[in-house]
């Protein structure tokens, strides 16, 4: 046989070394296993030879066709490995790699303030009651015995919404409103709070924003007195705020209650800041929603819960509240 099998496995061997793609293997297995390939060429030149020569070439060239065979399998599945791992390296999405880690955030200071007091008074055996941020004018005003022709409805610098009748519709200027939709619908005894948004004309400065909030009380049972109120006042305070602030409250208007107070807070240098305003519920606003005032009474009041805010973080600026500037945030 002119062929040197030893050789030529040798140069087929170092071929499939050097293929680096599935197809490279396939042309060499056609190359060297192919029709037109060497060991083809010698098996035809068998007959050639003589029997016995015949039968050990034969067995060298079968043995050589086996072997590279299994040359080209193993390259060919070695090679369509690597394909499938180098493509599954690049394909992958590591959802874990972060280039910042996420820093959690928290409630921000207003609804931490809102859900403390809502606790303190749910503590206290209260309801939390919630109603609309847009208002008609008799839950805003009438039904609270302010009158079209009252000139308290200047004094809450109402925006309106152009619904309607003129001023017929408003963002509601306080959370009283509450009041009224709950004794609308709640028999007596009632005692709830109200938290949520009000809105009024007023320009942003360091004690104001034209969108704040308060937290409104409703408080309807038999034989209620000033007194009740005086004391649920100060409860809430030592509840909210701790021993060494105290609470006092100085006559006020306010066409719902009667009598009215508007109720203060002692601030740390002993001066006093006006948090919000009280009194007992006036008999017109218990007959608008149904209720007999000679059988039942109340006590209702209405803070600012930015106010508070202000004042237990020693906040010099109530703006602070509405910037968004996270570096305030973050520090409560
Ligand atoms: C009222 O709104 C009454 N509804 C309160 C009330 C309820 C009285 C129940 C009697 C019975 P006044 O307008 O004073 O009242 O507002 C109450 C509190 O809301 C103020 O003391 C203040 O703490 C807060 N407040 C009012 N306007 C603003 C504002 N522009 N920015 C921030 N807080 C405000």
């Amino acid at each position: 046989m002119e062929l040197d099998l030893d050789a030529h496995l040798a140069d087929a061997e170092k071929a499939a070394a050097a293929a680096s793609t599935e197809a490279d293997v396939r042309a060499l297995s056609a190359e060297y296993l192919g029709k037109k390939s060497q060991l083809k060429a010698a098996k035809k030149q068998l007959g050639a030879l003589d029997p016995d020569e015949r039968r050990s070439a034969g067995l060298r060239l079968n043995d050589a066709i086996e072997r590279l065979e299994t040359l080209f399998e193993h390259r060919g599945s070695q090679l369509a490995d690597e394909a499938r791992r180098s493509q599954l390296e690049a394909e992958r999405l590591d959802l874990t790699e972060l280039l910042h880690p996420i820093e959690r955030g928290h409630l921000h200071l207003v609804t931490q303030a809102r859900d403390r007091l809502e606790d303190v008074f749910v503590g206290m055996g209260y309801e939390v009651a919630e109603g609309p941020e847009v208002e008609t004018a008799w839950y805003n005003f009438e039904a609270l015995n302010i009158p079209e022709w009252h000139p308290a409805r200047g004094s809450f610098d109402t925006i309106f919404v152009d619904l309607g009748e003129p001023e017929s519709v408003m963002l509601r200027s306080h959370t009283s409103p509450v009041q009224i939709r709950t004794m609308e619908v709640q028999e007596p005894p009632i005692y709830i709070v109200a938290p949520g948004r009000t809105f009024r004309t007023d320009t942003a400065d360091a004690t104001h924003l034209p969108a704040f909030n308060q937290i409104e009380g409703l408080v309807i049972d038999r034989g209620i007195t000033l007194g009740d109120l005086a004391g649920t006042i100060d409860t809430f305070v030592h509840a909210f705020f701790g021993g060494e602030v105290r609470s006092r409250l100085r006559p006020s208007y306010f066409p719902f209650t009667e009598p009215s107070a508007e109720f203060d807070i002692s601030r740390p240098d002993g001066s006093w800041l006006e948090l919000g305003g009280c009194g007992m519920v006036h008999p017109n606003v218990l007959r608008n929603c149904g209720i007999d005032p000679d059988r039942w009474q109340g006590f209702a009041f209405g803070f600012g819960i930015d106010r508070l805010a202000v004042m237990r973080y020693q906040l010099d600026d109530i703006r602070e509240l509405v910037n968004n500037d996270v570096r305030f945030l973050r520090q409560f």
